[in-house]
């Protein structure tokens, strides 16, 4: 028989790759999805996808809605990529962010302890937990969590739900701490994606110019699609763990800035930027990098798209948007 996986979040950023991965797997891919007036399928047709999908109507918010579809499909594995993703929301939507990133993994849990306890469970965890820890110039799965965000503050609560499960109930959950990893697929309010667009927007003449806030932060940023083959690695592993999942290599913020407009041949990029403290954070999170050893030695995984390759892809997905 056929694996069946659950996807919430499927059509957010990492669902699409996760899905389309597990489908190329022989999984029969069931994708959570809320209730809209026009469903948005950009990014599963972005990938080809859109009609392979099962899609079920629920929100992490309602437990009934979790607890019926988990009844009902019994998955061989869920994956929990829904959230209020977005840490710059996270303040002034703390209740939301908490309600969805914390409780919602309690309910999802919950569902699966009483009604398919033998369903493996991943639960997307963040290096936003670490947030200020920064001692050795690294963070890895022995780093304290100092979270900034009240969506750092919510995951931290999902990631011991998650590690607690495990360990009071037996049951097979696993946190993938992933470092940020971005594609042609990020929402358009995150930094990367929110300089790739504005970058070619510059370049054919639609913008003048783009509003950032803190260009000194530093991120480890790699490609979604080789983070989605880390979540479907921990969930085969032997036994449940914990993982933390990056490239080592980080760049400031400026630096993404810097490369992306040499890429359309724009090297004086200052004349482009404008700093818009609307865009700073009540509390920033200064320096992420991760330190992947266990993930590389235990699991074997690889990233293997590099920084300025990832720049470049995005630029040129959103000229090719943009043209269109
Ligand atoms: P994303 O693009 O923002 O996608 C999140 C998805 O969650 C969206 O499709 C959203 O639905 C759905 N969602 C939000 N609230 C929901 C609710 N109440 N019920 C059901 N679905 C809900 O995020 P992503 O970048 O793919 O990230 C996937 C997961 O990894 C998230 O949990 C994120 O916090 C975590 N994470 C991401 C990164 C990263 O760098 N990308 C790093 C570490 C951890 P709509 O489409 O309706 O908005
Ligand atoms: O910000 C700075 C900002 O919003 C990155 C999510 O996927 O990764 C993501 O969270 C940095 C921050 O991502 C702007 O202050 C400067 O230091 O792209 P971001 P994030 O906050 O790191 C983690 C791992 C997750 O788990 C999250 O779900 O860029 N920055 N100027 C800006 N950020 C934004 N958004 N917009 C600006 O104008």
């Amino acid at each position: 028989m056929a694996k069946t996986a659950l996807v919430t979040g499927i059509l957010g950023q990492d669902g699409p790759y996760l899905a389309k991965l597990l489908i190329e797997k022989g999984y029969k891919v069931y994708g959570l999805m809320r209730r809209y007036s026009q469903p948005h399928m950009g990014n599963l047709k972005f990938l080809g996808i859109e009609n392979q999908i099962d899609f079920i109507e629920g929100d992490l918010t309602d437990e009934s809605s979790l607890i019926q579809l988990v009844k009902t499909i019994r998955p061989t594995e869920v994956y929990n990529l829904a959230a209020q993703s977005f840490v710059g929301s996270s303040w002034d939507q703390a209740k939301l962010t908490t309600e969805v990133n914390a409780l919602g993994v309690l309910y999802l849990l919950n569902s699966i302890k009483f009604f398919s306890p033998i369903t493996k469970f991943y639960q997307a965890s963040t290096s936003e937990m670490f947030g200020l820890s920064n001692d050795k110039g690294y963070q890895d799965e022995n780093t304290n969590f100092h979270p900034r965000s009240p969506y750092g503050i919510a995951k931290v609560y999902a990631y011991w739900m998650t590690v607690n499960f495990r360990e009071s109930y037996g049951l097979f959950t696993t946190n993938g701490i992933l470092f940020n990893h971005e594609s042609p697929l990020r929402g358009i309010q995150f930094v990367t994606r929110k300089i790739t667009d504005g970058v070619a927007r510059i370049k054919l003449g639609l913008a003048e110019n783009i509003s950032l806030g803190n260009l000194e932060a530093k991120r480890d940023w790699g490609f979604a699609g080789d983070y989605v083959e880390a979540m479907y690695l921990m969930m085969q592993a032997k036994e449940p763990d914990d993982y933390v999942v990056g490239t080592g290599i980080c760049h400031s913020v400026m630096e993404f800035v810097e490369l992306a407009f040499k890429h359309v041949g724009i090297n004086d990029w200052k004349k482009y930027v404008v700093i818009d403290p609307r865009f700073k954070r009540p509390a920033e999170v200064p320096h992420l990098q991760a330190k992947s050893d266990k993930m590389m030695k235990k699991l074997g995984w690889r990233p293997k798209v590099a920084f300025d390759e990832l720049v470049k892809m995005m630029v040129d997905a959103d000229l090719k948007r943009l043209n269109k």
